[in-house]
């Protein structure tokens, strides 16, 4: 299976276009700051990837759909996971 990166940059997320069901996302935080990826509602992931280069893994959802997430430290940070 196709691994595919999350990268956290300047308090913005950059996300591939679409993962595939269940894929294994790496998240690679080039912040100072310590940041999460939490989905909106939550349930489907949630990781915390530290600052200073940290980086992290989660499990793409199984099932096909736009997944909205939030970092929960920081308000304005968003984005979308389309898995399909
Ligand atoms: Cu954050």
């Amino acid at each position: 299976m196709k691994s595919v990166v999350i990268t956290i940059k300047d308090f913005k997320y950059t996300v591939p276009g679409s993962v595939a069901p269940g894929a294994k996302v790496t998240v690679k935080n080039d912040d100072a700051q310590n940041h999460t990826i939490t989905s909106a509602p939550k349930g489907a992931f949630e990781v915390t990837a530290n600052g200073g280069g940290g980086s992290t893994t989660f499990t793409a959802p199984t099932k096909p759909g736009s997944y909205k997430f939030i970092c929960t430290f920081h308000a304005d940070m968003g984005g979308t996971l389309v898995v399909k």
